[in-house]
């Protein structure tokens, strides 16, 4: 029998690094762009929609890093890394500023036509996610966002827009951004805003509605995409960060496994192409009732996702009876004492990223790609260098649990950092929590050049792309 054990990472992987429009681009009313959710998230007041930009206040992602002027700058110094990948999302509002327009505008498409020849030029791909917690404030107000149908087809109609324009330039797609956390953050996730008086049975069949909306969305979003790309692949886009239980009482076992499948529920929908049995108990008991029209689960059956794609930052642990928070690396639940903790109060866990690869392969039997993984820190530049060895230590264990799991023979098609230059944080809008291996010379207020400057890190992976995750010690 051919031995089809792997020790090594494969040729072609795809190393790169990942970010959003919305958290780097700035330029968040600029050629004809419309206004998006993230651009009025307020500082530190993250993850909560209120409305409209007001005065006086300052919304972090509206200037962000400027990337949107400065991409070429960026762009080279991820080239001279030795990027195969690198993952952006596209701002809907720069294609569509409402979102229900019927014509695009021409110079939000042409900016991205000029990211990504600047990318091929160099030979990194673009890996795109289509929606990236960027939802047009237009469709929020004006249709309720993902509670209304009527985003089926405006959804596609910017997919139609963006596959014909792009299909000769970006091979790799993603549909939506950590669809599975809209089960703990409709709003962020799906503009689906709710204003404190529904009941919990209004708010969840409101999330679920949306969740099918986007299901049928995604998939017709995939049939699309073969039909326009054909040698494209698209993927769904899940938060993966795991939970483990507190200890072996098997009431928190169970209970972990629970909190655990009804966040998997969303990839086993995508991915499997029909609704799980387990779910109908949970809508029985949360009395869900869903509106399901012609053809939606056949389109479910047909168009699955061809990869999945996730984001991994930690571990928690769960305690039987005790509820579990959520933030934007997902369950936050009770310290584990083995493991050490970021600047963030984040738990960091290299085993679990093997965990994770396996548990989902075992699950799904797709290829996967670590789209997110890496360290927030509070970084401090001393004579002009950030020496974030934290980082390198990080990156090292986590390139290093990975490596193992394709020896477990887990089928991995890449590796993309989370934030390779520093970006505003989704979760808290600071620029504090800096994940990059190059610096931004900006503050938590606002204030500073942009200029960038290379941390040690930015040598380190530079190293790690360049031997294909060969040497991972030095
Ligand atoms: C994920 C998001 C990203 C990103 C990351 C890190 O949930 O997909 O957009 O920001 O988390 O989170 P934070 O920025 O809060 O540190």
């Amino acid at each position: 029998m051919k031995d089809l054990y792997r020790d090594q990472f494969p040729e072609g992987f795809l190393w790169g690094g990942a970010i959003a429009a919305n958290q780097a681009e700035g330029a968040w009313l600029e050629d004809g762009k419309g206004l998006d959710m993230a651009s009025c998230f307020p500082n530190g007041l993250h993850f909560k929609y209120q409305g409209h930009p007001k005065e006086g206040i300052y919304y972090p992602q509206q200037e962000a890093i400027d990337f949107y002027h400065r991409y070429k700058e960026d762009v080279a110094m991820f080239a001279e890394m030795g990027f195969k990948v690198f993952r952006t999302s596209i701002h809907w509002t720069r294609i569509f500023p409402n979102g229900d327009d019927l014509k695009p505008n021409e110079k939000g498409l042409k900016f991205y036509d000029d990211l990504f020849d600047e990318l091929l030029r160099y030979g990194i791909q673009p890996l795109i996610t289509i929606s990236h917690y960027e939802m047009p404030v237009h469709l929020v107000e004006q249709y309720g966002s993902w509670r209304n149908r009527k985003l089926i087809d405006f959804f596609l109609r910017y997919c139609q827009v963006i596959f014909q324009r792009y299909k000769d330039k970006v091979k790799l797609w993603l549909t939506f951004n950590e669809i599975n956390n809209m089960r703990r953050n409709a709003d962020y996730v799906a503009g689906v805003v709710f204003d404190g008086t529904e009941s919990r049975k209004e708010r969840q069949n409101a999330i679920y509605q949306a969740a099918h909306h986007m299901f049928v969305a995604s998939a017709r979003a995939n049939k699309l995409c073969h039909e326009i790309i054909p040698d494209a692949k698209i993927g769904c886009m899940m938060s993966l960060s795991n939970i483990y239980p507190y200890n072996c009482d098997p009431q928190a076992v169970f209970e972990t496994m629970d909190i655990r499948r009804k966040s998997l529920f969303f990839s086993d929908v995508m991915v499997r192409g029909y609704y799980p049995g387990y779910i109908y108990r949970v809508w029985k008991e949360e009395d869900v009732h869903i509106q399901v029209e012609e053809g939606d689960l056949e389109d479910l059956k047909a168009y699955p996702s061809q990869f999945v794609a996730f984001s991994y930052y930690k571990t928690s642990a769960h305690e039987a009876g005790k509820p579990s928070f959520f933030d934007t690396g997902g369950e936050v639940n009770s310290p584990n004492p083995y493991l050490k903790t970021s600047d963030w109060g984040w738990q960091i866990d290299p085993l679990g990223f093997r965990y994770t690869l396996n548990e989902i392969y075992d699950r799904y039997q797709v290829p996967l790609f670590p789209v997110e993984n890496g360290l927030g820190a509070n970084d401090e530049v001393v004579d002009g260098e950030i020496h974030d060895t934290y980082r390198i230590e990080y990156l090292r264990d986590h390139l290093k649990a990975m490596k193992e799991a394709i020896k477990d023979g887990v089928d991995i098609m890449g590796y993309a950092y989370w934030g390779p230059i520093d970006i505003m944080s989704a979760g808290t809008g600071e620029m504090k929590k800096r994940y990059g291996f190059i610096y931004v010379d900006k503050d938590n207020e606002g204030h500073g050049t942009l200029k960038r400057i290379k941390k040690d890190s930015f040598e380190w992976y530079r190293h790690v792309i360049e031997t294909n995750g060969e040497d991972l010690d030095s």
